[in-house]
């Protein structure tokens, strides 16, 4: 490099004003290397803004011994042939300098002709983990919908996509009117946090909101030997003033309900935990829970965390159960829920309920809703107010022109 030519970093809210930016710097001079999206200012990772961040390679203005194809505007990578050795070194260096957690990809993948916007939405979805399928399916989409044009403006990209996104995933609303008593049962993979969860249900189903009644509950466990969760729920039992009992087969359970059909106002189901490769044993619940009868209100309960293969095979293997929803444990632990919401866009079952932490409380249960689901996708800036409006109202985001 001669000693003239060096990296500078331009900083703007979008690559298209990155780019305005360098023009007016440097003209047609200056070559793009690579671009980055970073996020800057918020609180407790709240607020904080994206805005891009963009190196160039400005040479002088007199550059006879630099190769013709290097003077050239597009955005290609720097071409590793004569003299450009230690320009690669120093972009090296500079790379180290940018936060590369939210890296964005080249603006044209090398070899494509994809759109900048194309290729970093594609990795926004790759990185929450969204199926492959799914992403497919919204790249799909934003090349049809939208002109070259207005792929320019990212943010306005995000704002469908996530509109999209939600119309995929179906909230829960059903139950009620209920039947007395209430019969609710989980079932799902071991360790998941069922007993858990069921305590959180029970908390808040015994304190109704803004209510002063109080609901006379039953806690069952089919788990007889796992003496934790009769610990846990023995406890919760005492704290809530609420029945509590063991049961071992299907017999027991079945004379245990019909003795309870009378004086309760919910009966909580909490089963053992089986693997979804397990069928057997997955049939023999099965068998056992069929005595709850068909207006017990069933639900597959699973980790966020869990991998989107993973969580398709359980909502697969518990089909059985005929669940009416799903509950969707440990929030808070994990950043991703494109797995999540990938595999219940498949299913078309509906999201209940959402745990995030692991104490019994009703505080770390929620009713899952939409837009607090599409909250937790990393990387997307939502505009919460449009979105609610949208899946309040509907309409706003619709094709474009229409
Ligand atoms: N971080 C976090 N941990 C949770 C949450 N819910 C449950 N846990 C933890 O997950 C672990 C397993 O919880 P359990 O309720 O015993 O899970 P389970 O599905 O009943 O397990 P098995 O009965 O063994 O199948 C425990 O350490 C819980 O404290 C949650 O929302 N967030
Ligand atoms: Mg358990």
């Amino acid at each position: 490099m001669t000693p003239d030519t060096y990296i500078d970093t331009i900083q703007a809210p979008t690559l298209t004003e990155c780019r305005m930016l360098i023009r007016e710097r440097y003209g047609e001079r200056a070559r793009i290397l690579n671009h980055k999206i970073v996020r800057s200012g918020g609180f407790l990772g709240l607020f904080s803004k994206e805005s891009v961040v963009v190196s160039v390679v400005v040479p002088p203005l007199k550059i006879p011994d630099i190769p013709k194809s290097l003077r050239a505007a597009s955005p290609k990578p720097a071409d590793p042939g004569a003299g450009v050795g230690e320009i690669l070194n120093q972009i090296k260096a500079l790379g180290d300098k940018i936060d590369t957690s939210l890296a964005a990809p080249q603006r044209t993948a090398p070899g494509t002709n994809e759109h900048g916007t194309l290729v970093k939405l594609g990795d926004d979805l790759e990185r929450n983990d969204f199926s492959p399928s799914f992403r497919r399916e919204i790249l799909e989409r934003v090349r049809r919908e939208f002109s070259l044009e207005d792929l320019n403006d990212y943010a306005e990209v995000q704002q469908k996509v996530l509109a999209w996104i939600g119309e995929r995933v179906k909230i829960y609303t059903g139950g009620g009117p209920y039947k007395r008593p209430r019969i609710i049962v989980l079932v799902g993979p071991t360790g998941v946090g069922k007993t858990t969860t069921v305590c959180k249900l029970a908390a808040s189903l015994k304190y109704p909101d803004n209510s002063n009644e109080r609901l006379e509950l039953s806690l069952i466990t089919i788990d007889m030997y796992r003496i934790a969760a009769a610990k846990q729920l023995g406890e919760l039992a005492t704290y809530l003033k609420a029945d509590f009992i063991a049961v071992e087969d299907q017999e027991e359970l079945k004379k245990e309900l019909a003795f309870r059909s009378d004086s309760f106002d919910a009966i909580l189901i909490d089963t053992v935990g089986r693997s979804p490769h397990d069928s057997l044993e997955l049939a023999k619940m099965k068998k056992m829970l069929e005595v709850c009868g068909p207006d017990a209100e069933v639900y597959l309960t699973f980790m966020a965390s869990a991998k989107y293969n993973d969580i398709m095979e359980t909502m697969r293997q518990f089909e059985p159960f005929g669940y009416r929803a799903v509950i969707v444990t440990k929030l808070d632990e994990t950043k991703q829920l494109g797995n999540v919401l990938s595999a219940l866009a498949v299913y078309g079952k509906p999201i209940a309920f959402v745990t995030n932490g692991q104490p019994s409380t009703p505080r770390y249960i929620k009713k899952a809703g939409i837009v607090d689901l599409l909250t937790n996708l990393e990387g997307f800036t939502l505009d919460r107010e449009r979105l609610e409006a949208y899946f309040t109202y509907g309409g706003a985001y619709g094709r474009q022109n229409s």
